[in-house]
């Protein structure tokens, strides 16, 4: 490969009539945005603790009432892409939001797609679109791009949720804004998506010919995700992973157009290596405790913890209970990657 021309070769001169007119020669800076064989990155294999979390949300809802909030929300940010911007990986934004008791968390709407997984605490729900979605611990909830939403607490703890957004991309995209609207209207048909959708290869009889709706399916209760797990684990050789996608039921294909869920049974005592690919992503661990390494970076894992996954990475999962099987709940953005050609899986290390 050939040494290119830096910006010190050209006369000062030159340099400063291109930048007089808004321009640039490439060849200095081609190998930085276009490196070879493998792309440069500064997300950095990033690893976030709920214990430590935990007291300063706790902490955040003792100082800042709801109302200077709207969203209390404390951000999982990327420090190898600047802790100021919000990041996760490239793609992928992650927050730990903390409602209380009889609060609610205002009505909008906005161009990111986002999904709520919830992680402790009984009595909160969502209203998406008019349905009320209850949320218990682990349950997946889609608020896709332009749907109202607002959150509500009936009961009596703190509830915390772990949201993810694919907000970094559209915010790149000059395209990230929301609408403030009043109250929902409550449609009076609480979680009907999931009491019609529930059951695979079951749709109920009126969709058939119908035109498709987006996001048939808003709420994928743990329940049901975790005993479907245990069901493909006995049917799943063991040198094969346990990976359940969370899917739109009519379609088949992934449930939301940027970022991808996907949830991953480690057996007792099981080590996998995920197979390295393109697409970047987030790990969280809903149940379970175990170790990892990615990349260079090793670490330990316990219920509730998160870990950042840069593209490209390779990626060792460890389940250190001989006992119990570890429970680990996947964002990416595949769907994305896939939708714009360039998606890759690499089966060698
Ligand atoms: C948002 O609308 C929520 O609705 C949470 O709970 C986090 C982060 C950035 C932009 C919008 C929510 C968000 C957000």
């Amino acid at each position: 490969m050939s040494q290119l021309g830096t910006l010190e070769d050209l006369p000062l001169r030159y340099r400063e009539e291109l930048q007089q007119l808004n321009l640039a020669p490439l060849w200095p800076s081609m190998r930085k945005v276009l490196p070879h064989n493998k792309p440069s990155r500064k997300t950095q294999p990033t690893f976030w603790s709920y214990q430590a979390i935990r007291p300063l949300l706790l902490e955040a809802g003792r100082i800042t009432p709801i109302e200077k909030a709207e969203r209390r929300v404390l951000v999982l940010a990327n420090p190898g892409l600047g802790i100021e911007n919000l990041v996760a990986t490239p793609s992928i934004y992650i927050g730990m939001q903390l409602i209380l008791p009889g609060e609610t968390a205002p009505n909008h709407y906005h161009t990111p797609s986002a999904v709520r997984f919830v992680i402790e605490g009984e009595g909160a729900y969502t209203l998406v679109g008019g349905e009320k979605c209850p949320m218990h611990r682990g349950d997946l909830i889609l608020t896709p791009s332009g749907m109202w939403h607002q959150h509500g607490h009936d009961g009596k703890e703190p509830v915390v949720w772990m949201d993810a957004l694919d907000l970094p991309l559209i915010y790149y995209l000059e395209a990230s804004y929301a609408v403030e609207g009043k109250v929902q209207p409550d449609n009076n048909l609480p979680d009907s998506s999931q009491t019609r959708f529930r059951r695979s290869g079951l749709l109920p009889y009126d969709t058939l010919g119908r035109e498709k709706k987006p996001y048939p399916l808003m709420r994928f209760p743990w329940q049901e995700v975790r005993g479907a797990l245990a069901d493909l684990a006995s049917a799943t050789p063991a040198d094969q992973a346990v990976r359940l996608a969370y899917v739109n039921p009519q379609t088949g294909e992934e449930c939301l157009p940027i970022m991808g869920f996907s949830a991953l049974m480690l057996r007792p005592g099981e080590e996998r290596r995920l197979t390295r690919r393109s697409a970047s992503s987030v790990i969280h661990v809903v149940e379970g405790g175990g170790e990892a390494s990615v990349d260079v970076v090793d670490s330990r894992w316990e219920e509730h913890d998160t870990f950042a996954i840069p593209t490209h990475a390779q990626v060792r999962l460890r389940n250190l209970s001989a006992r119990d099987p570890a429970y680990l709940f996947i964002v990416d953005d595949a769907p994305m990657q896939r939708k714009l050609g360039f998606y890759e899986e690499f089966t060698a290390p």
